[in-house]
Parts: structure tokens; sequence; C-alpha cells
């Protein structure tokens, strides 16, 4: 009841009763994955379709993402706790052109809980910033997030601008995103397509697992 309850906050942007509601049903037990998927990203759901929609518009859906902002504040050190120790590390972005956060957010947050190290870049970030990334923290997997069609390409331009600098073969890569799906990846020598954060999470596991490096 309180998980609809905690969706309907986020739906209707009420940043103190998300948080005080996600709080409760922390206190009363409940699992923080649980309150994530079916809380906070089924209220998330709701936005965007009716976003898409037009049912909602852009003021009313920034106030939906500070209410996950901030509910995931109060989720964070239990889905932080319940993983295990450093796996591997992470580089993640949102790539240039591109403002969106939430769902990289989210990756950043399952991956963190898992035990990897995350470097977080940020949003709108140029490809050459993806690539300097990769040199100095040396990760085991490079993250990209896209989620529109007109900035989709530019994770095709990351991994040229990775080839030209000779970085390639040393990180495996990973993409995600409203936009992309299996077949742009292929297309784009990427190699992993994470459709959601937690098969993300699943697939940078296997990853380190096979020993990371391509
Ligand atoms: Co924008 N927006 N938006 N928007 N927005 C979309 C993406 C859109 C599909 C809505 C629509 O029209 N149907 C549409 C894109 C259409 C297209 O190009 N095909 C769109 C548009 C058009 C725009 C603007 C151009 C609108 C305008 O200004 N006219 C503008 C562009 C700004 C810019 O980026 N330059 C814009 C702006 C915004 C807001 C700022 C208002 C806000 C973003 C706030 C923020 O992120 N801080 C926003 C939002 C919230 C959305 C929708 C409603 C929701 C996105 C979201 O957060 N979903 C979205 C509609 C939709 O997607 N249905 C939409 C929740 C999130 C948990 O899911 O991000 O998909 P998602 O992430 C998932 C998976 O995709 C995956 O895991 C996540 C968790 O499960 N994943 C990865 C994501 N990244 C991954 C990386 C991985 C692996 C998995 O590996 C590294």
């Amino acid at each position: 009841m309180s998980l609809k309850r905690l969706a309907e906050a986020m739906i209707e942007g009420e940043v103190e009763k998300g948080k005080e509601l996600a709080q409760e049903l922390l206190d009363e037990g409940g699992s923080p994955k649980e309150i994530l998927d079916d809380g906070v990203l089924a209220g998330m759901e709701v936005v965007g379709e009716r976003f898409k929609n037009f049912e909602m518009y852009i003021p009313e859906v920034l106030s939906s993402a500070q209410v996950m902002h901030e509910v995931m504040d109060v989720l964070r050190p239990k889905l932080v706790s319940e993983g295990d120790t450093s796996k591997g590390t992470i580089v993640l972005g949102t790539v240039e052109g591109d403002l969106h956060d939430i769902g990289k957010n989210l990756v950043g947050l399952m991956l963190e809980g898992a035990g990897f190290r995350v470097i977080d870049i940020g949003i709108d970030q140029p490809s050459q910033n993806f690539v300097k990334a990769v040199e100095k923290e040396n990760p085991d997997i490079l993250g990209m997030s896209a989620l529109l069609t007109t900035t989709a390409p530019k994770i095709g331009e990351v991994i040229d601008a990775l080839k030209e600098a000779g970085l390639r073969d040393n990180v495996k890569t990973m993409a995600g995103g409203a936009v992309i799906d299996q077949a742009f990846c292929d297309e784009n020598g990427i190699d992993a397509y994470g459709p959601s954060a937690t098969a993300a999470m699943e697939i940078a596991q296997k990853f380190v697992k096979q020993g990371a490096k391509k």
C-alpha cells in the first residue's frame, strides 16, 4: 500500500512525502530493491508515459525527477550496504547534447550497490571526456547513456574516439537509454546493451567475471 503511495508521491512531485514514505518503508523492514522497483520506478514509469502523451509537462517531470533524487538519498545507504566489496570500476556518463540522467544515476546506484567503484562523469559529456576518464581511471567498463534519437550517434563517436586514442581494447563498453537497443549496440561495436539498471549490473558482473578487459 505504501509502495503505491510512494509511486503517487513520485508522480505528484511531492518531495517531503516521498522521502517520508521511503523512510517509513525501510523502517518497516521493506527491501530497498523492492522500494526502488515497485515505488520509485513504478512512479517514474507513469511519469514517462504521461510525458509522452502530453499529460505532463517539463516542470512537472522535473519535480518528479527531484523526488526521485531525494528518495534515492534515503535508499542509497541501504542499497549500497546490501552489496559486496569492490568488484571493479565503471566510468559512466550521458553523451554530449543529452541532459537525461535519471536512468544513468540508477545504473550507477545499482552498480555501487553491487560493489563496483563508480566514476560518474555526468551529463552532456563530449566524447573526449569519456576518453580522458578511461585514460585516467583505467576502468573495467565504460558505460554510456543516451535518451534522444539525436544524441544516440554520439555513443558511436565515443567508440571511434577510444579507437583513435588506442584505448578501445582496454575496456568493455555498455550502452543504454530509451533509444538504444541491441541492434544499435551491434552496429556501433558496443560490447553490451543494458535494457535496465538491473540488467546493467548483471552485465557488469559478467564482464568482470570474464576478466573485463577486451
Ligand atoms: Co526527455 N525525452 N526531453 N526529459 N524525457 C524523453 C527521452 C522522450 C522519449 C519523451 C517522449 O517524447 N516520448 C523524448 C525523446 C524522443 C526521442 O528522441 N526519440 C524526450 C525529449 C524529446 C526531450 C526534450 C527534447 C524535450 C524538449 O525540450 N522539447 C528535452 C531534451 C533535453 C536534452 O537532453 N538536451 C527533454 C528534457 C527532459 C527533462 C529535462 C524534462 C527530463 C530529464 C530530467 C533528468 O534526467 N534529470 C526528461 C525526462 C524525465 C524524460 C522521460 C519522461 C523519462 C526519462 C527517464 O528518466 N526515465 C523520457 C520518456 C521515456 O523515457 N519514456 C523522455 C526513467 C529512467 C529510470 O529510465 O532513462 O530509460 P531510462 O533508464 C533506464 C534504462 O533505459 C536503462 O536503465 C535505466 C533504469 O532501468 N539505462 C541504462 C539508461 N541508461 C543506461 C546505461 C547503461 C545501461 C542501462 O549502461 C551504461
